[in-house]
């Protein structure tokens, strides 16, 4: 385990061990749905029985971004849409703490694309969360990548002429192993599907529905909801691809028509992450990389020669 990690120690830990004392309140406008991640990402947390030192929280740029300021762990306020490869690098090299990035559906769909897509090919081991309230809600409510077509904006004001992305569908095309979605209106459901991203051994995808009500007033169509686990309608087989991809495709259908389907869809429990890959190709080391430089004398002469070498 790594030196970074008080894992097993049997510290108790509860939700509000993950409240900062330094700026505890957050200064999100009244309503908005972000409040619903910060309160269930601190429950689950205190459930899956993690501590504060045992997490790092990297987020992109937007109103989502700033949810690190609002929960205590380590954490990486970074730029917009990068949440991920700072998330990646540090889980590869810290593997005993337990690395979350999120971001907004700007962030992650659209600048950060990219990223999001590829972190979901090689399955990194981490949970990303996407406040996906169909707008840039920071830079005062243009239109997003998952704004539904014909959406007014001051960007947009005769409205978007391009369909919205797919976020679920997309994360499977892409190879996540474990994919849902949560709403900020169902706030037990957003806590179980956290502890079960959480406990995931792979990359963890939640399109998490947070309403804006400050510039983005159709967010109201997210209540009500249907668990598809819940409901008698819907049955599939959350291993089987084919099903999930079906499913995924209704529900993103749904969303602009008014219906919000929400719950778990996919899950590969037998996929190895890249890290594990990684590790059994020998290209990393067993031992976190991090705690290299806590060892003896070999890593520092290791970097000085690297130093020398390119002076
Ligand atoms: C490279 C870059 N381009 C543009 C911006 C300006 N900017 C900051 S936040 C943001 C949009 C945020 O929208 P979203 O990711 O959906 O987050 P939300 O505020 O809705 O949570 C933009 C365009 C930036 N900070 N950096
Ligand atoms: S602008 Fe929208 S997303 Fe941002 S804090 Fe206000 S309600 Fe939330
Ligand atoms: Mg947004």
């Amino acid at each position: 385990m790594s030196a970074f990690s008080a894992i097993d120690q049997g510290v108790e830990i509860d939700a509000n061990d993950f409240t900062p004392q330094q700026e505890p309140q957050p200064t999100w406008c009244p309503g908005c749905g972000d409040f619903a991640v910060l309160n269930a990402l601190k429950k689950a947390m205190a459930e899956v029985g993690r501590s504060p030192d045992e997490v790092l929280l990297a987020t992109g740029i937007g109103c989502s971004g700033k949810l690190n300021s609002y929960f205590e762990s380590y954490g990486f306020h970074t730029l917009h849409g990068r949440s991920l490869p700072v998330a990646r690098a540090a889980k590869l090299a810290n593997p005993g703490i337990e690395v979350v990035a999120a971001g907004g559906d700007g962030d992650g769909y659209g600048i950060g694309g990219n990223h999001f897509t590829h972190t979901a090919r090689e399955n990194h081991d981490m949970v990303y969360i996407v406040f996906n309230n169909e707008v840039f809600g920071l830079t005062k409510g243009q239109s997003s990548p998952t704004s539904p077509k014909g959406h007014k904006s001051k960007t947009q004001p005769s409205g978007v002429a391009k369909d919205p992305v797919r976020p679920l569908t997309l994360g499977l095309a892409a190879g996540a192993s474990f994919i849902a979605r949560t709403a900020a209106v169902n706030p037990n459901q957003a806590k179980e599907i956290l502890v079960e991203a959480i406990e995931h051994d792979g990359f963890a995808h939640i399109d998490f529905l947070t309403q804006c009500p400050t510039w983005n007033k159709e967010a109201r169509a997210y209540v009500p909801y249907t668990d598809i686990q819940d409901s008698d309608d819907f049955e599939h087989d959350v291993s089987d691809r084919r099903e999930a991809a079906e499913i995924m495709w209704e529900t993103e259908e749904k969303l602009y028509e008014g219906e919000v389907l929400t719950g778990r869809y996919y899950r590969d429990a037998d996929r190895p992450s890249y890290g594990e890959e990684k590790r059994s190709l020998g290209e990393i080391p067993e031992e976190p990389l991090a705690e290299r430089y806590f060892d003896d004398e070999y890593e520092w002469e290791r970097s000085a020669d690297l130093l020398d070498r390119y002076k």
